[in-house]
């Protein structure tokens, strides 16, 4: 893997973002620069790949990487030491923990975006060897109430579908999910059924979303409600006759129980559209759709998983498509998108703290078994702390060790200022990363191991759809960096676990994890990898992608599950769940009289640690920005372009305002990617709260009570440096990756010019300096440049008319600078060759608004496919398709009315 050479041929892979495991084909030039693509021959994405697929060569830089093992020391500074010292460090620190305090006192905060034998290995060491069930992962916040609901109706965490059935439905309904942004290749498959079979789209989320923009029908549902629209359906589903009585009578269970629960809940479309904020009509059209169309999918995600009543949201879904026996068979099927590449993965080594390896769960029989195939000393016997809990529990300072894999609780946590402060308490604060820097490092952690990265890392995950791929190393590892299940290995073999831990490579791993699968299964368990427990390393290095189940002696195919009963209950039978009343849990007040909706862009991978390192896909929303309804926006002072606070019982930030009609009245949508590492002050995880499902554990993120008011800053502007700079405090700012260097973008209310210091610091030696400073006016430009090429710059002027970076920034990225331009340079004009793009809106072909609305205005450009034949845009990933669509309206009306006049 080491002495891969710098120009080998394409490498296949899988994209490390999303659930959707797109195949990759990636190749290293002879200047070491990767070229990625799309891998036509995998199944998940057939050669296609979204915006953030196609910008992976821009994150792989060694900037900011965590390259070698480090320590702080005693006065808070980082220092690097050797692997032997870390690993011992973590070795005794864990033993001395457990022999003191018990095993319970330690925890392992797991992510999935760990490959599967890193998982399974980190799973296998605390609950087999170090006694302690307290591992839980970031998938707790992501897919804990999908698993529940799977595991109360099927008996098993299955994802009955395939993605096949996208291709195959007449009707697909979305609750929950921005497809379009978060799931973008499987959300073109679905565009495509539109297009090719005429299938039918229903979007069910309280924001009007880009996903929602493609609807057929848009159920703009009140915050929490799934439950009584679902319960109201199945109530409408028994009313018109449109049960499928013979799948009910063979093959489940409870069903008059749970139809009598959901009649009490909303018994016809009258009282679900009430329940749910919505229209009759469309609940009517929703529901008669539904009633006649055979062929369903219903697709899902956050909107539903995060949730105080998450589980029984998901339960509400499965119970209208079991009475309909649309499950299993081609083109139907409850279906969960799952958000992280190896969320899959990690359910199936059981990361989570109430599972066990291979989907067993804690009881005596499952516990002795994994006991018996692992020869466990020391076998955890009850379910561990999850998510929340153990943060808590470190909070209350009883769990005195925490090791951190692949995540970054400090932002992604709700209460995540409160957790990150608790982290302070920790004896003993372990975090494995790629990065040097992020607010959980930050936080105080006392040794940080370097982890080998996408690209350098050899191992498995599996989408949502069950499907099985490869991530292969198509680059040498950095500096020290190690995969993680070799660091887990390390640190196992010096606490005396030689044996068990004796892995040399992830095929190892693979094959026992595989083995497990399959130990005393007899079909009652639905995961099963016993046909690959044998592979070769060979055939584990060529591996093409391969869905579970794959049973001894069975050739693997793309099976469906549940088509003809067969659920993994004790009668095999699938169970109807009765919900709970539905709701949120926290009410609003007259403090806290709004909803925050927290959730993704469509350009940013969570706390940006990678995304954020691509200038291509910083230009798409630069700033964190918080939506609001323009009644809420009027009513509180507050307007478009403007910053506003946000604030719950739980903390505050500050945001950029978009005022959106999109957004329902009393909801503010912000995105969860800034932290205290790219922003001044938009962590969205410090404002939500806590309160979990009490089935799944996990928390509700999207309906926190919140109040926003206006702040006002004098000034804003940018910056352009080659280095990394901090601004003083006060200022707001958000950081955006920019070509050649680092671009701020902020807010003040002290001009740059009096910032002591930092404009000198920036601005000395034998550079040359440009500026032009008009203070009446609040106009500060001030440039220097280092043989020709700007070194840096900060531009400022008054909030009402800012300046504009897009030429400046072109210019930074330019090299030597002619004359003409280093004269022009100041006043941020255009010149010939850097024409003003504006934000950038298809980010694989960096087109920018500008560019569009010309096309519209001047090209004569009528409809998506002119403007891709004109710019491009909008024809590789598609994701910019329904921004496209809606520039081109607003042009062209633009246009119309001044040509009216
Ligand atoms: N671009 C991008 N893509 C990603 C990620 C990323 O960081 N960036 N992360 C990945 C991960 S880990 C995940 S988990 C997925 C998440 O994928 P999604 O779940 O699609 O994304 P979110 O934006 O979290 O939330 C989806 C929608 O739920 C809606 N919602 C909020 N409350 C409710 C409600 O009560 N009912 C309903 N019906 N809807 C509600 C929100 O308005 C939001 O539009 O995305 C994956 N893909
Ligand atoms: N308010 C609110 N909060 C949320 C959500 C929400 O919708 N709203 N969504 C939740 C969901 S669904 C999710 S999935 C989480 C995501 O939240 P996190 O998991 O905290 O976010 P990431 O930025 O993906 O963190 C991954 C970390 O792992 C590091 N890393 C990358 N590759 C490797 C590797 O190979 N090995 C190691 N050791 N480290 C690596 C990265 O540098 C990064 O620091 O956020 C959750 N939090
Ligand atoms: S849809 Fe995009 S982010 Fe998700 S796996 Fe495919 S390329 Fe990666
Ligand atoms: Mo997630």
């Amino acid at each position: 893997m080491n002495s891969l050479s710098p120009h080998s041929p394409a490498v296949r892979t899988t994209c490390p973002y999303c659930g959707v495991g797109c195949g990759i084909l990636a190749a290293v030039d002879r200047q070491g620069d990767a070229t990625i693509s799309g891998d036509p021959a995998h199944p998940a994405n057939f050669g296609r790949l979204c915006s953030k697929g196609s910008a992976l060569g821009e994150t792989l830089s060694l900037d900011q990487r965590l390259l070698h093992p480090m320590f702080r020391r005693a006065d808070g500074s980082l220092a690097r030491t050797g692997w032997d010292t870390a690993l011992a460090k973590v070795a005794n620190g864990l033993r001395t923990i457990v022999d003191r305090d018990g095993p319970n006192a330690i925890a392992f905060y797991l992510s999935g975006q760990l490959l599967t034998e890193d998982y399974y290995v980190a799973n296998k060491l605390i609950k087999g060897f170090l006694g302690s069930s307290n591992v839980d992962t970031n998938s707790r916040l992501c897919m804990a109430s999908s698993v529940a609901g799977h595991r109360r109706a099927f008996g098993a965490d299955v994802v009955p579908g395939i993605y096949r059935d996208l291709d195959e439905a007449d009707l697909i309904v979305l609750v929950g999910s921005n497809a379009a942004w978060c799931h973008p290749v499987l959300y073109q498959r679905i565009i495509a059924a539109k297009k090719e079979r005429g299938t039918r789209l229903v979007v069910i989320d309280p924001r009007h979303t880009a996903t929602a923009a493609a609807a057929d029908l848009f159920l703009p549902i009140a915050s929490g409600m799934d439950t009584a629209l679902f319960c109201g359906l199945l109530a409408y589903l028994a009313d018109t006759r449109a049960l499928n009585d013979s799948y009910i009578a063979e093959y489940t269970s409870g069903f008059a129980d749970v139809l009598a629960r959901a009649r009490e809940i909303a018994g016809d479309a009258a009282a679900a559209a009430s329940a749910g904020g919505l229209d009759l009509g469309e609940v009517a059209r929703f529901f008669e759709l539904f009633a006649r169309t055979e062929r369903v999918v219903t697709c899902y995600s956050q909107g539903v998983n995060q949730s105080a009543q998450g589980t029984d949201k998901v339960n509400a879904i499965i119970n209208v498509h079991l009475a309909t026996g649309r499950l299993g068979r081609p083109g139907m099927g409850p279906f969960s998108l799952t958000g992280q590449p190896n969320a899959m993965g990690g359910r199936e080594v059981g990361g989570l703290a109430n599972q066990l390896a291979a989907h067993m769960g804690f009881s005596p029989s499952e516990t002795d078994r994994v006991r018996r195939f692992w020869n466990a000393p020391r076998m955890a016997a009850s379910e561990g702390l999850k998510a929340v809990d153990m943060f808590e529990a470190i909070e209350r300072g009883t769990i005195k060790a925490l090791w951190v894999m692949a995540t970054n609780p400090a932002v992604s946590l709700p209460r995540a200022g409160a957790f990150r402060a608790a982290l302070k308490k920790l004896e003993l604060f372990i975090v494995s990363e790629t990065t040097l820097h992020n607010d959980t490092v930050d936080a105080g952690a006392h040794v940080l191991l370097p982890a080998a990265a996408w690209g350098e890392k050899d191992g498995t995950v599996t989408n949502s759809e069950r499907r099985i791929s490869r991530q292969r190393a198509f680059l040498p590892r950095p500096g020290e960096a190690q995969p993680d299940w070799w660091i887990v290995s390390e640190v196992a073999q010096r606490l005396g676990f030689e044996s068990a831990f004796a892995y040399r490579k992830p095929a190892d791993v693979f094959r026992e994890h595989a083995a497990l699968s399959a130990f005393e299964n007899d079909g009652r368990r639905a995961f099963d990898l016993g046909g690959l427990a044998a592979l070769a390393d060979d055939d584990y290095d060529q591996l093409d992608a391969v869905m579970w189940p794959v049973k001894a002696g069975v050739e693997p195919g793309e099976a469906r599950f549940f088509g003809a009963g067969a659920f993994f209950t004790s009668d095999r039978r699938g169970r109807f769940i009765a919900p709970g009343h539905p709701g949120v849990r926290a009410a609003t007040s007259d403090a806290f009289p709004l909803r925050l909706n927290t959730g993704r862009l469509r350009d940013q991978w969570h706390t940006m640690t990678r995304s954020g390192k691509s200038p291509r896909l910083g230009a798409h929303s630069p700033e964190p920005m918080v939506d609001v309804h323009p009644d809420d926006a009027s009513r509180t002072g507050i307007s478009d372009g403007g910053f506003a606070k946000v604030t719950t019982p739980h903390g505050g930030a500050v945001f950029r305002v978009c005022v959106r009609s999109g957004q329902q009245r009393g909801s503010i949508f912000a995105p969860i990617h800034w932290s205290y590492s790219t922003a001044a002050d938009a962590c969205v995880g410090a404002l939500a709260m806590a309160e979990n499902d009490p089935l799944s554990g996990q928390p509700e993120l999207k309906a926190t009570p919140a109040r926003v008011e206006p702040l006002e800053f004098a000034y804003r502007g940018f910056a352009l440096t080659r280095d990394l700079i901090a601004l003083p405090d006060g200022t707001w700012f958000a950081r955006v990756a920019v070509a050649g260097g680092h671009g701020l973008l902020f807010a003040t209310n002290e001009l740059p010019a009096r910032w002591h210091g930092l404009v000198e610091k920036l601005i000395c030696g034998d550079r040359e300096r440009a500026e032009y400073i008009d203070l009446p006016r609040g106009i500060v430009r001030i440039a220097a440049l280092c043989a020709g090429k700007i070194d840096a710059c900060i531009f400022s002027g008054p909030s009402q008319n800012p300046p504009r970076w897009e030429v400046v920034r072109a210019l930074f990225d330019l090299g030597i600078l002619a004359e003409r331009d280093r004269r022009l340079l100041l006043s941020g004009q255009s010149t010939e060759g850097v024409a003003e793009t504006g934000p950038i809106v298809c980010a694989c072909y960096s087109v920018g608004l500008e560019a569009i609305r010309r096309a519209v205005a001047e090209g004569g450009a009528a409809n998506v496919g002119d403007i891709g034949r004109a710019l491009r845009a909008g024809t590789n990933c598609g994701s910019c398709v329904p921004e496209l669509q809606g520039i081109i309206e607003r042009t062209a009306s633009a246009v119309g009315s001044r040509t009216a006049s």
